[in-house]
C-alpha cells in the first residue's frame, strides 16, 4: 500500500472502489440515459433499432438471470460452508464423475446459447432481409474522408453531410433503403436511433434501411476509424412530414440560383481550383471530390455538423479549412480579404 502511494498509484481498495463506481455510473447512465438525448440506442424510432433494442434486453435479461443464479449460488456456498471455530477438519465427501452433474452442466449452457444464437441470427435476417416495398425511397450514401455524400438518384440531385427522409407512419409507411459505398477508405453509417451500424467499404457494395416513426432531428456519427477527422465526421438525419420531405426535394432538383449582385464572387469560384472538387449545378463547377454546394445554404451546418452554417463561420472555413477542422482535405486557397468576402457572398446566395 505504502508502494502504491509513492508511485502515485491509489491504493487496491480505493482503486477497486473506483472503478465500480465507474461501471456502476456507465451501467446506469446506459439504462437510464436520457431517451430525448438524439443518440441514446435505448430510445429506438425505427424497426432496424427497435429489433436491436429488443434483443439486447433480452440478452441481458438471460445474463442477468444466470448471473443471479450463479451469484446466489456462490454466497450460499460461502456462508453455508464457512470455516467455523468446532470444525473437525476432516474432508468432507469427495465426488467422482457424476453422470448427472456432468450433463447438467453441459446440457444447460448449450441451450442457452442455442437460444441466444437462433434469436440473435432471427433479428440479423429480419433486418438484413427485409423486402424492399415499392415506393420506398433510395438513397445512395458514400463515404468521403471526412463528410458524407447522399444521391438521391431517382430525383436527380445530391446532397452532402444532412440526410432527408419522409417519416414512416402506420398509415403510410415510407421506409428509405440506403446503399452504403465509399469513395477512399472504410467509414460506418451509425445512428443508434435509427439502425445498427453499418460499413461503408471500397469496392463493396452493403445496405441498411431506415423508417423511423417521429419527425425530428437524429443524430450519429461514423462509428469506423477512417483517418484524422474520422471524429469529426457526424451524422444528421432530418425526418419530415412527407409535404415538407417533398418540397425539399423540389428545391433540391432546382440549379443554383444566380444573383447578378454577387457576379465576383461567382468569378473568383469559377476561376479558383474550387470548380475542380466542388459542383455547384447550372455552372462550370462540377468537381466531386467534395461537397456539392448547389444548395449550401439549405443545410444548418458545415463540414459535416461541426459548425454552423452562418457568414462568419462560412468565410473562416474557406481562409483556412485546417484551422476549423484539422487534417480535413479541403486545401486553405490563399484567397486575398476581398476575395474571401466576395466568395463567401456568393456562396450565401446558393440556397
Ligand atoms: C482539393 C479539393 C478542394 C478544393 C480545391 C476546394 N475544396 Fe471545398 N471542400 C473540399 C472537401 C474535401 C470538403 C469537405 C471537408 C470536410 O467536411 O471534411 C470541402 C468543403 C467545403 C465547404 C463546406 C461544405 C459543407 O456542406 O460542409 C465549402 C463551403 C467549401 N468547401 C468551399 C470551397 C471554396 C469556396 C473553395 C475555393 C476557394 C474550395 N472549397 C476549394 C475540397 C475542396
Ligand atoms: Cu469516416
Amino acid at each position: 500500500m505504502r508502494r502504491g502511494r509513492k508511485c502515485g498509484v491509489l491504493p487496491n481498495r480505493r482503486l477497486a472502489w473506483q472503478a465500480a463506481a465507474i461501471l456502476g455510473c456507465t451501467a446506469a447512465t446506459a439504462l437510464g440515459g436520457d431517451p430525448a438525448s438524439p443518440t441514446s440506442m435505448f430510445a429506438p424510432e425505427s424497426t432496424p433499432a427497435h429489433s436491436i433494442y429488443d434483443i439486447s434486453i433480452f440478452v441481458l435479461e438471460i445474463s442477468g438471470a444466470i448471473f443471479v443464479v450463479v451469484a446466489a449460488l456462490l454466497v450460499y456456498a460461502v456462508v453455508k460452508f464457512r470455516q467455523r471455530r468446532n470444525d473437525d477438519d476432516t474432508e468432507p465427501a469427495q465426488v467422482y464423475g457424476s453422470n448427472q452433474i456432468e450433463l447438467a452442466w453441459t446440457v444447460i449452457p448449450v441451450l442457452i446459447v442455442v437460444v441466444l444464437f437462433l434469436s440473435t441470427a432471427q433479428v440479423i435476417h429480419r433486418v438484413q432481409d427485409a423486402r424492399r416495398p415499392p415506393g420506398a425511397l433510395d438513397v445512395t450514401v458514400v463515404g468521403h474522408q471526412f463528410w458524407w455524400e447522399y444521391r438521391y438518384t431517382q430525383f436527380g440531385f445530391e446532397a452532402a453531410n444532412e440526410l432527408h427522409v419522409p417519416v414512416s407512419t402506420e398509415s403510410e409507411r415510407a421506409p428509405t433503403f440506403l446503399t452504403l459505398l465509399s469513395a477512399d477508405t472504410d467509414h460506418s453509417f451509425w445512428v443508434p436511433r435509427l439502425a445498427g451500424k453499418t460499413d461503408l467499404i471500397p469496392n463493396r457494395t452493403n445496405k441498411t434501411w431506415i423508417n423511423p416513426q417521429q419527425t425530428g432531428l437524429y443524430l450519429g456519427q461514423c462509428a469506423q476509424y477512417c483517418g484524422t477527422e474520422h471524429a469529426q465526421m457526424l451524422l444528421r438525419v432530418y425526418v419530415q412530414p412527407r409535404a415538407e420531405f417533398d418540397r425539399w426535394v423540389r428545391e433540391q432538383q432546382q440549379p443554383a440560383i444566380l444573383e447578378p449582385s454577387v457576379a465576383e464572387g461567382r468569378r473568383v469560384f469559377d476561376t479558383t481550383a474550387c470548380i475542380n472538387c466542388h459542383t455547384v449545378r447550372g455552372t462550370v463547377a462540377n468537381g466531386r471530390f467534395g461537397p456539392d454546394l448547389t444548395h449550401l445554404m439549405s443545410r444548418e451546418t458545415l463540414a459535416a455538423g461541426i459548425i454552423a452554417n452562418n457568414a462568419a463561420n462560412l468565410r473562416e472555413w474557406i481562409r483556412n479549412p485546417d484551422a476549423v477542422k484539422p487534417g480535413s482535405l479541403m486545401p486553405a486557397m490563399n484567397l486575398s480579404d476581398a476575395e474571401l468576402d466576395q466568395v463567401t457572398a456568393y456562396l450565401l446566395t446558393l440556397h
